[in-house]
């Protein structure tokens, strides 16, 4: 433990004495679980993972619990889209076994195990605050606060426990984060709390808080070495993708028409804004963000108007503005990290609390000229995960395992001293986080069934240390990619006879997984 953590945590204590009250860390000998979570965070903007954006987009709240816990560097989703995340991590099943494949599909089961009715049962006061996109309403809380569907970035409902919609005035992570600590105010601290507080940044149409506006204005912002990918040497299924910069971030520029639908590139239409979150608004917000917004884009719109930009430069102009408003939304989820830290500290909660920061999947910034998740590619299968346990993990250690969203669910539990039933099909990582000699597994299975927006197709895969196989059924193909001499994913070598005995590996692991995950047919 750090001595400025102890220290804080003292004063909390000496405090709460001091205004006469029970220190209230001491409310069981079970750990407390806060779970924060964010919506397409990929680990790329979050600087404890490192890369390009760590200088210049640094996360020093969700970084200290990188110094204080574990940086999981080979954490990754079963289904890389929203929904069946967030019903992987309560069930801690593949998609397929609890029932939620898409976001398009029905809701979530409410009659099956979940870990949050677990916790319940055991004891836990539980909670569940912010972004839920599960369409039926949360079993298992003693208290929810969550937005309707996807939710709003200004001034967002939230709906009540008692069916009614209330709508705040604010911004979303700020208003999740009052929200969040408001309850930990009134909980019953005779018990133990599993709490969720649950983002919808960074999620579209990336939307930072105002006070975050021109945050990155002054920085370079370095591109990736895919942002002009042209998908050859893969399936063919990727060009016919809807989710590039170029062609499907609000307008095309060979449309040569601005349709901004969305609102992601943030331009006027010509006679009005008519976003969805600019019209939400009120007159003071739309103010402030017009005094951002307004001189940028005339200077954009001048140089369009008179055929200064080629087509790259557009391409690279729109990735630019994605980025500056994609890391002004985690900057504010990052300032909602400390701020739920530093109630820990205050309230002398920090020593008996884990603290665990995941995202839902990973998105694509640029890398392959996309925006967006759904494939198995890295940067979209790839989710956070860090966790921070006083005494139990190490501080500063970076678990190399393949760990995965069914893990969740078991590791919640045996955190409080339960074990899973055995139909959950994730395994607990509290022996990975102990540093426990355990054979662990070698490979994961993933699955993507959703065929809509964005266009991705149905897909399966296997993925290990260094390989991975993805199976695309509909149009019949393998690809199968060397990790460690392709990482940026550029070439299948699924046809290359020098892979040939890796690839019947990685064949017979892949019908291995689905035996044994009990995958239903393609
Ligand atoms: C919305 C977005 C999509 C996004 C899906 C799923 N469009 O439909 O770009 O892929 O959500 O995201 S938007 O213009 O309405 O923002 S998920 O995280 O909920 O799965
Ligand atoms: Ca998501």
């Amino acid at each position: 433990m750090k001595l400025g953590t102890a220290y804080r945590g003292l004063c909390g204590i000496v405090l709460l004495l001091a205004l006469g009250g029970v220190a209230r860390g001491q409310d069981s000998e079970r750990p407390n679980i806060v779970f924060l979570f964010s919506d397409d965070h990929a680990i790329k903007s979050i600087s404890a993972y490192g890369g390009p954006l760590a200088k210049i987009a640094p996360t020093p709240n969700i970084d200290r619990l990188a110094q204080e816990g574990a940086v999981f560097l080979n954490s990754f989703c079963a289904n890389s889209i929203c929904g069946p995340s967030r019903a992987t991590i309560l069930t801690g099943k593949h998609s397929h076994k609890n029932g939620f494949q898409r976001n398009t599909g029905k809701g979530l089961d409410q009659s099956q195990w979940t870990v949050a009715k677990a916790l319940q049962a055991s004891g836990y006061s539980t909670a569940v605050i912010g972004k839920w996109h599960l369409k039926t309403t949360p079993v298992g809380f003693d208290h929810w606060e969550v937005f309707p569907g996807q939710g709003n970035y200004y001034n967002p409902v939230f709906l009540q426990p008692d069916g009614s919609r209330q709508r705040f005035e604010g911004y979303a992570t700020d208003l999740t984060t009052d929200k969040t600590l408001a309850w930990l105010d009134q909980r019953d601290t005779s018990k133990p709390f599993f709490l969720m507080c649950q983002h919808k940044a960074p999620h579209r149409t990336f939307a930072p808080a105002l006070r975050h506006l021109g945050a990155f204005d002054e920085v370079t912002i370095p591109e990736p070495d895919s942002l002009f990918d042209n998908y050859a040497n893969r399936s063919a299924t990727l060009a016919k993708n809807e989710m590039e910069l170029d062609r499907h971030f609000d307008w095309a520029y060979d449309a040569k028409v601005r349709k901004d639908e969305r609102g992601d590139v943030k331009l006027p239409k010509p006679d009005r804004y008519g976003t969805p979150e600019y019209n939400r608004m009120t007159p003071a917000q739309k103010k402030a963000w017009d005094a951002h917004f307004a001189p940028r884009n005339k200077a954009f719109l001048a140089d369009f108007a008179a055929g200064k930009l080629t087509h790259r430069d557009i391409v690279r102009w729109k990735y630019r503005r994605y980025m500056r408003n994609y890391l002004g939304t985690v900057k504010a989820v990052d300032e909602s990290v400390g701020r739920v830290l530093q109630y820990l500290d205050d309230h002398g909660l920090t020593e008996n609390t884990i603290v665990i920061y995941s995202s839902d999947q990973g998105f694509y910034l640029g890398e392959h000229g996309w925006y967006d998740k759904r494939w198995m590619f890295e940067e979209s299968f790839r989710m956070p995960f860090l966790c921070r346990w006083p005494g139990v993990v190490q501080p500063g250690s970076r678990p190399v395992e393949l760990i995965q969203n069914i893990d969740y669910a078991p590791t919640f539990l045996e955190m409080a001293g339960s074990r899973a039933p055995a139909e959950v099909q994730g395994r607990s990582l509290v022996p990975v986080m102990k540093q426990e000699a355990v054979d662990w597994r070698k490979s994961l299975y993933y699955a993507y069934y959703e065929f809509g927006e964005h266009a991705v197709p149905q897909h399966f895969g296997v993925r290990t240390q260094r390989h991975k196989l993805i199976r695309f059924p509909k149009s019949d193909e393998w690809n199968l990619f060397d990790l460690e001499l392709d990482p940026n994913e550029m070439k299948s070598v699924h046809d290359d006879l020098g892979y040939r005995e890796v690839l019947a590996a990685m064949t017979a692991e892949y019908t291995r997984l689905r035996v044994k995950f009990d995958a239903p047919p393609e």
